[in-house]
């Protein structure tokens, strides 16, 4: 089913501006609603270059229920970004993800439900907790592993992820309570340009174009299942308009990673010699691997990714920073700052 007036919550974010972009080149037919509170992590340039008879900004909060009633009263489908998004930040405190991640998705899902409005709702991986790595299992990483599939447990590990496995519950209840039209994505680790600095990859690379050595936590064993941002808008979008209702699917493009390999290979893109980074405090209740198996969105919609070669996007996504210095030095210092009050 396609929808031709859709409400893009977090449309001002990394993830949620790559999807409006993505949307309004491949199906320009779509009118774009972006409500987004413009947070430190929203930013209006994300949308820069946009029609703006086809997309529109609204500068609000999901939490905001007469807001919502009003906007979702006139649209065909939501489809839900907006969160806080950054696990270390939701470490020093939890109530702005409490609030936007929970209370926010339950405004949502109270306004679809009473418009009989479409929902999809974009979620983590993190939901499910970590996985050991692949060389703590018996046989010393032979094969695969275990990855997650839409039948895991739910078992997050820090207010970030609990705030968003809360969320993803409340939308199973609101399908099957009161047969709200929901679909849930979880996705693994995004990685493209118009990501904010504070997060892993970005931040290597603005520290390199800074003169300030990268930070890596802990030993840097840690893996994550990178996929670029413009695969995860494909996914959002099969899912949205082939998606069965009430169903659940994984988005992952096999992109397994230690962090220490990552920070290499950013470290070796740029010039610069492969141990020329600080090791520093690790983060608290750190996930060990995430791995997604993302057959049934691959096998029951027809979805695969496009960016397969991870090393290729990397040096994209280097050069992006590289020559949109604008677009973050402003904020570098505060983040640095920080971090550093937090030794990391
Ligand atoms: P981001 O932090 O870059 O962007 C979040 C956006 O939401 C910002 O524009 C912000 O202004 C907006 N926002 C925050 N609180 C709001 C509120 N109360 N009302 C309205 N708008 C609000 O995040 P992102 O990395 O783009 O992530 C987007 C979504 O994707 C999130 O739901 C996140 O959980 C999910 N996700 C992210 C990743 C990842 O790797 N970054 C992976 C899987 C899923
Ligand atoms: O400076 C750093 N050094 C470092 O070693 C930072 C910021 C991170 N790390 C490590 C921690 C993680 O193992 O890198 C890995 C990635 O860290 P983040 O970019 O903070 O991402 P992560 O915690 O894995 O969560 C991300 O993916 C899932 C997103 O931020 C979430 O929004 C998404 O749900």
């Amino acid at each position: 089913m396609e929808y031709k007036n859709i409400i893009v919550t977090g449309g001002a974010g990394f993830i949620g501006s790559n999807f409006v972009h993505y949307v309004a080149k491949n199906h320009p037919e779509v009118n774009i609603m972006v409500l987004d509170k413009l947070t430190y992590a929203g930013n209006k340039e994300n949308l820069a270059g946009l029609n703006p008879e086809k997309v529109k900004l609204v500068v609000g909060d999901i939490c905001d229920a007469e807001l919502v009633d009003e906007l979702v009263s006139k649209t065909d489908a939501v489809i839900h970004y907006a969160a806080e998004s950054h696990n270390d930040n939701s470490l020093k405190d939890p109530s702005p993800f409490i609030e936007t991640n929970i209370i926010g998705t339950y405004t949502l899902l109270e306004a679809c439900r009473k418009h009989n409005v479409r929902f999809h709702h974009v979620s983590t991986d993190e939901v499910y907790g970590d996985l050991p790595l692949r060389e703590d299992l018996p046989g010393h990483g032979e094969g695969e592993g275990e990855k997650f599939t839409p039948e895991s447990r739910y078992n997050p590990s820090s207010p970030y992820s609990s705030s968003k496995a809360s969320s993803d519950l409340l939308v199973k209840a609101w399908v099957r309570s009161f047969n709200v039209q929901a679909t849930i994505s979880n996705c693994s680790n995004n990685y493209g340009p118009y990501q904010y600095i504070e997060k892993f990859i970005p931040r290597q690379i603005t520290n390199v174009l800074c003169g300030i050595k990268p930070k890596l936590y802990g030993t840097g064993q840690n893996v994550r299942d990178w996929i670029h941002t413009e695969d995860h808008s494909s996914a959002v979008w099969t899912i949205l308009t082939k998606g069965k209702i009430g169903e659940t699917y994984l988005i992952g493009a096999d992109g397994e990673q230690n962090n220490k390999d990552v920070l290499e290979m950013i470290l070796e893109a740029m010039g610069q010699p492969k141990d020329a980074y600080d090791v520093v405090k690790d983060r608290p209740g750190h996930d060990l691997r995430y791995a997604i198996d993302s057959t049934k969105l691959r096998e029951e919609l027809g979805w695969k990714p496009q960016f397969t070669n991870f090393k290729e996007g990397l040096e994209d996504t280097i050069n992006w920073y590289r020559d949109n210095r604008s677009w973050w030095e402003k904020d570098k210092e505060a983040v640095e700052n920080n971090y550093a009050k937090n030794g990391q």
